[in-house]
């Protein structure tokens, strides 16, 4: 419980009065399912003496998540922006590749790092995910690809991206590094466009601590993708592609089987915090919560709060009194990949062709959720909302 309750401006800590929480209360807490499971495969593991190197409990880890997602191949990794990378290169993108910059820094990097130029489309506005009518503006002869990101775990509208890439003989692929276990028309998400790549850091929903994955249903495209994340080795002493080190170790596959088998609980916490923060933020006028509707299935990982009352100071006051009550939460992924190095320098007017991304970026914040969100915290973002929003700081 938190160490007071905010009832008017002088319980808040802005203003001098003690922290909410004593402990700081993070947006990407881990979720961290049986301690003992996870203890007994590290024992397992040990006792195998193999720790690396598409070992046994890869293997199992491999083959659960794609039995979960209905997809033929999953290739883990060491994380999710080398899954990127090997995924670009393994599909040959090159030249401009079609992006949002709407999302983690990563998406883009993962092409800048091989040479390959990212370009940003704008988002629509109330989704957060591409625009399509802003991709196709964007292609040039130069543009190979499109990567889509599922952002906040809601699908990005693939069957549009999916026509755009087909009219222009574009490769297709997503960044679902928020979407595991999300659905599109009822259908797991891992299974569109040519492969799709998951990031199963520690903050994410469901994680492995680092680690990381794409998905197909294409043989060849694992095959290489298989090579390419061991230096390209088929067998003792034979290289036979250009390749890196992408391998996720035994004990992240531990995590992950862990944290598979208590992924459905983690969802039901989440859905839980993500109606309890909507309820008590509802009748804040301009402040709203992203609502990601019935009818397809989403982690509930990623909670984002809003704030679009016409006054373009208050979202940063808000963080700035919610951290005071040690609650961190964040302004993701404020101001968009083409605000950071090196894409602000390459497109210094980007702000021009990207309207929706600025705007959405200065109204976001995104709260903490996950199975370790103390009670009182929802109340106590609550509060600072409203009295911050009623001009009473
Ligand atoms: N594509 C997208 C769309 C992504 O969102 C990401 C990653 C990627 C690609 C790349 O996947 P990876 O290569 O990372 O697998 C964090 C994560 O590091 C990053 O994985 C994630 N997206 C991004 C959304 O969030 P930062 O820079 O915000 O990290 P940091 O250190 O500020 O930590 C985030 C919060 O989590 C903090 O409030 C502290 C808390 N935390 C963190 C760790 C590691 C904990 O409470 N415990 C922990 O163990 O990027």
């Amino acid at each position: 419980m938190p160490a007071k309750t905010i009832r008017n401006r002088t319980d808040l800590a802005i203003n001098g009065a003690p922290p909410a929480f004593e402990k700081p209360i993070h947006v990407g807490q881990p979720n961290i399912g049986d301690r003992e499971e996870f203890l007994r495969r590290i024992g397992q593991i040990l006792d195998n003496r193999w720790l690396t190197n598409n070992g046994p409990m890869v293997q199992e880890f491999e083959q659960r998540v794609a039995n979960y997602l209905g997809v033929k191949h999953c290739v883990a990794m060491c994380n999710g922006t080398i899954a990127l990378e090997i995924a670009i290169r393994a599909l040959g993108l090159s030249g401009e590749v079609i992006v949002p910059s709407w999302t983690f820094v990563a998406t883009a990097h993962a092409l800048y790092w091989q040479g390959i130029t990212p370009v940003f489309a704008d988002i629509d506005p109330v989704t957060h995910n591409l625009d399509p009518d802003a991709v196709r503006r964007m292609i040039t002869p130069r543009t190979t690809g499109i990567i889509g990101v599922h952002l906040w775990g809601r699908a990005a509208p693939i069957d549009e991206l999916q026509a755009i890439a087909d009219e222009h003989n574009l490769r297709l692929m997503f960044d679902a590094a928020h979407a595991f276990g999300s659905t599109y028309h009822g259908q797991k998400i891992g299974r569109f466009g040519e492969c799709e790549v998951f990031s199963f850091h520690a903050t994410k929903a469901f994680n492995t601590m680092e680690g990381g994955a794409v998905v197909t249903d294409n043989d060849e495209l694992a095959e290489t993708m298989r090579l390419m994340r061991n230096f390209g080795f088929k067998g003792y002493d034979n290289v036979i592609h250009p390749g890196t080190n992408g391998k996720m170790i035994e004990a992240c596959a531990a995590m992950g089987l862990t944290n598979l088998d208590a992924f459905d609980h983690v969802v039901a916490i989440n859905r839980r915090n993500h109606e309890g923060y909507s309820e008590a933020i509802a009748d804040i006028p301009g402040i709203s919560v992203l609502d990601y509707g019935r009818t397809e299935a989403n982690s509930h990982h990623y909670i984002v709060a809003e704030v679009n009352n016409g006054d373009p100071t208050l979202r940063d006051r808000i963080i700035q009194a919610l951290h005071a009550e040690n609650i961190l939460a964040r302004r993701y992924f404020w101001p968009g990949s083409h605000g950071m190095k090196p894409y602000r320098d390459l497109y210094p007017h980007a702000d021009l062709l990207l309207p929706a991304t600025t705007a959405v970026s200065s109204r976001v914040i995104v709260l903490p959720s996950g199975t370790g969100l103390p009670n009182g915290c929802v109340e106590t973002v609550a509060a600072v909302f409203q009295l911050l929003a009623d001009g009473a700081v």
